[in-house]
C-alpha cells in the first residue's frame, strides 16, 4: 500500500540537492528521532541538509543526548531548499512558524502517523497503523536500502519507545516490537536509552512532580483525574515547561482515571491542556471540539479558560461522549 508513495518519495529525495527537515512545536521523542534519523541519512548522502522547528529551539533535557541533536538550527536560517519533509506533523498549524513558509517549497513530504492527518504535503506517508514516525521512517529507510547506523537506530528506538509509552500502549503491535527488535540488532541499546530518557530528571523536577501529584484531583461521574502547573511552579522549581512532559504518565496509572489531564498555565494566561486515555474516551475528538488535536490515547489543546472552568468542561465533554 505504502509502496508507490515510497517510490515517489525517494524519487524526490534522491531529485533535491537541499532539503529542509522540520517536526511539531514542542517536540517529543518521536518528533526529534525522526528528525534527527532523517537528518543524519540525508547528510550521509552528500545533501545540504537543515533540521529545524517553527519556534525558538529548545531541546528538553531528556532528549539532549540524541546523536546529531546539537546541529538543529533556528528556522529563519534555512528556508531555502529543493524539499521540505515534514515528520510527525498532523496539519500546518503544528509547524508553529514554519507553517508561513510551506509556499516556499515546491515540494513537500508530510510523513506521519496521526489519524487527523490533513495531507498537505505534495507527497503524503501516512501510516494511522504505526505506533510512531520513526517505524515509518524506518520502514522509507529500509526501501531506500539506507545504510542504517547505530545512531540511526538509537533515534528511531526513541521514537517507537517514546511514542508507545514503552511499548505499552495499544498503539504497540508485533509489528512495532519487530522493528524495534531490527533496531536492536543494528544497535540500539534499549537499556542506555532508558536511562537517558526515563531516569534523567533533575531533583528538583521529581520535587515538582509529587507537589503536581498532591494536587490531583478525581471526578468520579467522568472518570477523570487531572491536575495542573503554574508558571509560578516553574519558576519557583527553575524547571522547563519541556521537562513536566511525562508528569501526565503518573496520572493516569490510577485505577479510577479514564481519562488524565494536565493543565499547564502560558505565558498569555492561557491553558495548554494534555490528555491521555486508557481507551474507551477518544481525546483526540475533545480535543479537536477546541482547534486541537491528537490520536484517540492522548492529545492536546489550548483552553481560554481557568482550570475549574477546563476541568469543568473536559468532564462534561467525557460523559457527553461516553456515558
Ligand atoms: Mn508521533
Amino acid at each position: 500500500m505504502l509502496k508507490e508513495v515510497f517510490e515517489q518519495a525517494a524519487a524526490a529525495i534522491n531529485g533535491a540537492k537541499s532539503v529542509v527537515l522540520t517536526i511539531h512545536v514542542q517536540p517529543d521523542g518521536d518528533a526529534l528521532g525522526s528528525l534527527l534519523a532523517m537528518y543524519h541519512f540525508l547528510r550521509k548522502s552528500g545533501k545540504t541538509t537543515c533540521a529545524t522547528w517553527g519556534e525558538p529551539i529548545k531541546i528538553p533535557d531528556q532528549y539532549k543526548w540524541l546523536p546529531e541533536v546539537a546541529n538543529i538550527t533556528n528556522f529563519e536560517s534555512c528556508i531555502d531548499a529543493d524539499l521540505l519533509i515534514a515528520l510527525d506533523c498532523a496539519n500546518e498549524h503544528r509547524l508553529g512558524l514554519m507553517e508561513q513558509k510551506l509556499s516556499s517549497f515546491k515540494s513537500i513530504i508530510n510523513i506521519d502517523h496521526h489519524v487527523d492527518n490533513s495531507s498537505f504535503g505534495t507527497i503524503n506517508i501516512l501510516d494511522f497503523s504505526a505506533s510512531a514516525t520513526c517505524e515509518i521512517v524506518y520502514e522509507l529507510l529500509k526501501f531506500m536500502k539506507a545504510d542504517i547506523d547505530s545512531d540511526i537506530a538509537s533515534l528511531l528506538y526513541t521514537g517507537i519507545v517514546t511514542d508507545t509509552g514503552r511499548f505499552q500502549y495499544q498503539n504497540t503491535t508485533a509489528k512495532t516490537l519487530r522493528v524495534a527488535a531490527d533496531l536492536v540488532d543494528l544497535g540500539a541499546v534499549p537499556n542506555d536509552i532508558f536511562k537517558n530518557i526515563y531516569e534523567n530528571i533533575s531533583f528538583a523536577s521529581l520535587k515538582l512532580l509529587a507537589k503536581v501529584l498532591g494536587r490531583a484531583e478525581y471526578v468520579k461521574e467522568s472518570g477523570l483525574v487531572y491536575s495542573y502547573i503554574l508558571n509560578e511552579d516553574l519558576s519557583k522549581a527553575g524547571v522547563s515547561v519541556a521537562d513536566t512532559e511525562n508528569f501526565i504518565d503518573y496520572l493516569r496509572t490510577a485505577r479510577e482515571a479514564s481519562v488524565a489531564a494536565i493543565f499547564k498555565e502560558m505565558a498569555d494566561g492561557k491553558l495548554r491542556v494534555s490528555l491521555r486515555s486508557k481507551g474507551l474516551v477518544d481525546v483526540g475528538a475533545i480535543a479537536r471540539e477546541q482547534d486541537g488535536g491528537g490520536h484517540r490515547n492522548a492529545a492536546g489543546a489550548t483552553l481560554d479558560m481557568t482550570i475549574d472552568e477546563a476541568a469543568k468542561w473536559l468532564s462534561d465533554r467525557i460523559k457527553a461522549l461516553h456515558f
